[in-house]
């Protein structure tokens, strides 16, 4: 269940500067690759730091942390929906994410080429967001007409899609994205899963910043955090160019001098997709034994026997029971032995709901 993300902005507003970033991560530390599939998709390690505190204490042949997929997504121009710049290629590359990473221009420059002449942070989101909404409305109109009237014979599945057809086309011609419309039941919203809406996807804001606002941001990020509130959206800010040159430099204690410099703890890649972690509601179990310590990737809310199920479809069908750690407890007793002996190894039956951080041992037969 690898997260997919997609980076999307106008051009020239640091997309491919923050791609390098990512890439240039596999730097910061021995076990934190990147490699890159084609010349703008990257596969890159999810930090936890919980991940190396464990494989202190189990001393694994490996650690195999999480991975995040991260496809820079170039050529969305005013009129890329009808074909403009590189199109409908494009968003068919959007398509295919889970979560957007939509970056906006809140650096000043005049070296630099701003494709509608002036900074305006809000605007540009606006751009983007029409480009997106426009390709949804195809997509709705394509089905729309047959929906209609296969519904009007009284077929049950056909009313609820026109039902949620009808909601999104309304909320489209708006001006709104999909995104902001909810259903009630439980069959509209699989329909509207079901309809793959560009708008409909989680989006993260990234505001791209000079060295200067890397900490408090600017006029410019205020203006798109309050925006983003309004729309339930997360933001965050980076200052991708700067973050690009530290990385370049050779030591992990270099590195982490200049971030501090800026009054950063952690790197943006880190946040970013930390926040994206969160934005879908994802979280982490781990299982630790003397072969690996590894990170597994689960929906928050998930039981028991359907995180079984993240590791083998034969774990979730046999599913007995868990043997639940807690962290904490793995740190401060430091063996299995002594976990158990003060009586915090949890066993667990299939109405555990897993929370993240836990270390989870299956029991199960096939
Ligand atoms: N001054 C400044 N330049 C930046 C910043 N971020 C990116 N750039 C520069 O802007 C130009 C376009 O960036 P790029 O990442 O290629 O934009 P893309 O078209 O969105 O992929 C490059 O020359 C970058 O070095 C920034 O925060 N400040
Ligand atoms: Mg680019």
């Amino acid at each position: 269940m690898a997260l997919k993300c997609g980076i999307v902005g106008l051009p020239n507003v640091g997309k491919s500067t923050l791609f390098n970033c990512l890439s240039s991560a596999k730097a910061q530390a021995a076990n934190f690759p990147f490699c890159t599939i084609e010349p703008n998709v990257g596969v890159i390690t999810v930090p936890d730091e919980r991940l190396t505190k464990l494989a202190e204490i189990v001393n694994p042949g490996r650690i195999v942390p999480a991975t995040c997929e991260i496809v820079d997504i170039a050529g969305l121009v005013k009129g890329a929906s009808k074909g403009e710049g590189l199109g409908n290629k494009f968003l068919g590359n959007i398509r295919e994410t889970d979560a957007i990473i939509h970056v906006l221009r809140c650096f000043e420059d005049d070296n630099i080429t701003h494709v509608d002449g002036n900074i305006d942070p809000i605007r540009d989101k606006e751009i983007i967001d029409t480009e997106l909404q426009l390709k949804d409305l195809e997509t709705i109109e394509a089905k729309y007409a047959k929906t209609q009237k296969m519904a009007s014979t009284g077929n049950k599945d056909a009313k609820v899609e026109f039902t949620v057809m009808s909601a999104y086309k309304e909320c489209l011609e708006a001006g709104r994205n999909a995104r902001t419309v909810t259903f009630e039941s439980k069959e509209e919203q699989d329909a509207a899963k079901n309809l793959f809406l560009l708008t409909s996807k989680p989006v993260l804001y990234v505001c791209n910043v000079d060295e200067t606002a890397a900490k408090d941001g600017n006029e410019w990020t205020r203006k798109v955090d309050a925006l983003a509130k309004e729309e339930g959206a997360e933001s965050m800010i980076v200052a991708a160019k700067t973050e690009e040159d530290i990385a370049g430099f050779e030591s992990y204690e270099d590195k982490q001098m200049f971030l501090e410099e800026l009054g950063l703890e952690e790197s943006g890649v880190n946040r970013l997709i930390k926040k994206a972690y969160a934005l879908l509601n994802l979280q982490t179990f781990i299982t630790a034994g003397e072969m690996e310590v590894k990170a597994w990737t689960y929906k928050k809310g998930w039981k028991a026997p359907q995180c079984a199920g993240v590791i083998h479809t034969d774990f979730e069908k046999g599913f007995i029971r868990a043997e639940v750690i807690k962290y904490e407890d793995y740190i401060n007793y430091k063996s299995e032995a002594a976990i158990k002996e003060a009586g915090k190894l949890g066993i667990e039956g299939k109405e555990y709901v897993v929370q993240d951080g836990d270390i989870m041992h299956f029991r199960f037969n096939v």
